[in-house]
This record gives C-alpha cells, sequence and structure tokens, in this order.
C-alpha cells in the first residue's frame, strides 16, 4: 500500500534484496502509523471524554495487570519479530556467495577507479553482468570515501589500508546511480559513477571489446553526469598484471610460486589458507592478511620463518596491490 505512495520517492529496485528491504521499510512505516494513530486517537479520545466537569467524578484506578502484560508482550514480540527480520536481510545483503563476479574498486579525491579479472581497468563506470553475483573488493588511496547504490540498497565505506566488501545481484539493466557517502572533500559531491548492468549479449560484447549499445540510466535520471574515462586496454590478465609486479617489486627473490621455500614461504596455495604465525594465532589468508602482511610485515610473522621481510608500504599503489593480491590468488 505503501509502495504505491512512495513509489515516485524512492529509487527502482535494482535488486532483489531492494524489494525485501522496502518490504521491510513498509511494514516499520505501517506500525509507526498504527501505533501514532492509536496512541493520539486514545489521547483524545480521553482528553473529551474524561474532561473536567464538576457534576462527575472519575472512579479510582489501581492498574490492571492484563493490560500491562498485554503491553510488554505485543511490543516485545514485535521488535523481535522485527529484528530477525532485519538480520535476515543484513544477512542476504552482506555474505557474498563465493562464486561471485569480483571487480576491485579503489577510491580516490574523486574518483573511482576498477579493475576487472581479465585485466581491464574502468574509471567512473563499473561493468557487471546481470543477473549474476558480483562482489565488490574495495579500497582507498587517500581518505574515507563510502561506495552507495541507492537502486540495490546497499551501501559500504571505502577505507584507506583495508579492504571492505559489498556485492549484489543486479536484476535491471542499465546504468544505476552511484554516490560517495562519505564526506570526502571539496569535490565530494561530484564524486559520481554508475553501475552499468549488462544484459547476456552486452556482458559477451564487452569482454570481448566489441560496440555494446546505448545504455539508458535506470531511476534518479537528472543526476550530473560524471566523466567516464573508458577502458584502458588490458595488459594481460589483472593476474598477469600482478605478476609483473610481482618481479619487478623483488617478492621473488625470497618467495617461490612453485611451492618451494626460499627466505620466505611460497605463495602456491596460499589465499584461502590457514596460517600459523610465531604468536600462537591462525589466521586465514584472505586480501586483507595479505595486503597487511605486505605494507606492515612485522604485524604478523609466518610460523618457522625470520621476520625479514622489507615493508613495502608506500611502494606499491593500490591499483598494483589489487594486481599483486589477484597474482597470489591464482597460484592454486
Ligand atoms: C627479503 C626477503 C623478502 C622479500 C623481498 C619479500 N618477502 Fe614476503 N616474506 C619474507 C619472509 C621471511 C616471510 C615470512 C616471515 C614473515 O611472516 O614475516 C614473508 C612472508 C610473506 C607473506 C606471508 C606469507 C604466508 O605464508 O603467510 C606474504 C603475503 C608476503 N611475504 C608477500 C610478499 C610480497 C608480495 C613481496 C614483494 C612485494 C614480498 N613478500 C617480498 C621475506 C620476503
Ligand atoms: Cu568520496
Amino acid at each position: 500500500m505503501f509502495n504505491q505512495a512512495l513509489a515516485s520517492s524512492v529509487p527502482i529496485q535494482g535488486t532483489a534484496v531492494a524489494a525485501r528491504w522496502d518490504g521491510l521499510y513498509d511494514f516499520l512505516l505501517g506500525i509507526s502509523a498504527f501505533f501514532f494513530l492509536l496512541v493520539v486517537g486514545a489521547m483524545l479520545y480521553f482528553a473529551i471524554t474524561y474532561r473536567h466537569r464538576p457534576e462527575k467524578k472519575t472512579t479510582y484506578f489501581t492498574g490492571s495487570h492484563l493490560l500491562e502484560a498485554i503491553w510488554i508482550a505485543v511490543p516485545t514480540l514485535l521488535l523481535m519479530m522485527i529484528f530477525g527480520w532485519g538480520y535476515s536481510i543484513y544477512h542476504a545483503m552482506t555474505q557474498a556467495p563465493s562464486d561471485a563476479y569480483e571487480v576491485r574498486v579503489v577510491g580516490k579525491q574523486w574518483l573511482w577507479t576498477f579493475q576487472y579479472d581479465n585485466g581491464k581497468t574502468t574509471v567512473n563506470e563499473v561493468y557487471v553482468p546481470m543477473n549474476r553475483p558480483v562482489k565488490l573488493v574495495m579500497t582507498s588511496e587517500d581518505v574515507l570515501h563510502g561506495f552507495y547504490i541507492p537502486n540495490f540498497r546497499i551501501k559500504q565505506d571505502v577505507v584507506p589500508g583495508m579492504y571492505s566488501s559489498l556485492w549484489f545481484t543486479a536484476t535491471v539493466p542499465g546504468k544505476h546511480q552511484v554516490f560517495c557517502t562519505e564526506y570526502c572533500g571539496t569535490s565530494h559531491s561530484g564524486m559520481l559513477a554508475k553501475v552499468v548492468v549488462l544484459d547476456d549479449a552486452q556482458w559477451k560484447a564487452w569482454n570481448l571489446n566489441r560496440p555494446i549499445g546505448a545504455v539508458p540510466d535506470v531511476g534518479l535520471e537528472g543526476v550530473a553526469e560524471a566523466s567516464v574515462a573508458q577502458s584502458a586496454p588490458a595488459a594481460g590478465s589483472l593476474a598477469d598484471q600482478g605478476k609483473a609486479v610481482y618481479e619487478k617489486k623483488g617478492c621473488v627473490a625470497c618467495h617461490s610460486v612453485d611451492g618451494t621455500t626460499k627466505v620466505g614461504p611460497t605463495h602456491k596455495g596460499l589465499f584461502g589458507s590457514k596460517v600459523e604465525l610465531t604468536d600462537g594465532r591462525t589466521v586465514i589468508a584472505d586480501e586483507n592478511y595479505i595486503r597487511n602482511h605486505i605494507e606492515n610485515p612485522q604485524a604478523n610473522t609466518v610460523k618457522g620463518f625470520n621476520p625479514v621481510m622489507p615493508t613495502f608500504k608506500g611502494l606499491i599503489s593500490e591499483t598494483e596491490m589489487n594486481a599483486l593480491i589477484a597474482y597470489i590468488k591464482s597460484l592454486k
């Protein structure tokens, strides 16, 4: 019911999660309206019915256990239900399926760069397939940014020095507006991007560097366009680009990619594995662990090795880091 009334003021539903989110929001709006009318209605009724009249004296009340039980039980059950409902949507919004198509995102003042496994790089437009889970692995080169896609009802902070992620399965083809939602300086409001959702044929064509035809904006029309740099020609896959960084930065001096141990442990099979550290902790080698180890090697030392790895902090750009991690990830 509220959906219709609000249809013109909320963005379109570009994902299944968006529809669930709106459902919960409508419900909250509905019960808020219901209790508002109930409370204010009762207040008006009592104010009029029991207004002061000299000839009429109100009887003396001591309370009602039944009433009290009802006003404790009903809100408790209602709130627990809202919590369960919200939690289940939150869970769906945050737990990306493991087979999601991954895109790496780097925010900086004041544009977004996207890197794809096939080696392409785009600026301010991220190309993704329709009806397929997509995961954005995001970081920032400078300050805090926020990646918000209103049509998808999802948003995540983008933080320098670490990776955060966001995932969605887009169901509506076209260009969906992205806003930066952490105030990040002068051109914060101009830090615009689009998620370009392509159907199967367009997705194939895009990956083969063929023309995909015009893609229309969906929802939020009229927002100023960001300037878009088109796809840079791919210099090999992202992992290939990472291999070049790996060799250029001299990782090969201490690490192997074929399983043999050198000064440092091999990187073959590292990604996703459990790593034992000298301080007794066991950690999963995910993007954040690897990145951390490259920038801050003294923080974690792998069991059985000496802490001799130099820090590469400031020596590897965010886009190089993404390529490097894609390379280490590819060493199965
Ligand atoms: C001077 C030798 C040296 C160089 C150069 C070096 N490392 Fe290391 N690295 C080590 C050693 C020794 C360890 C294990 C001890 C530790 O954890 O600090 C290690 C550990 C690691 C780990 C953790 C591995 C695990 O099994 O958990 C990662 C990831 C890593 N290095 C990445 C790199 C990358 C990427 C480069 C190049 C940018 C690099 N290293 C350059 C010596 C080196
Ligand atoms: Cu920003």
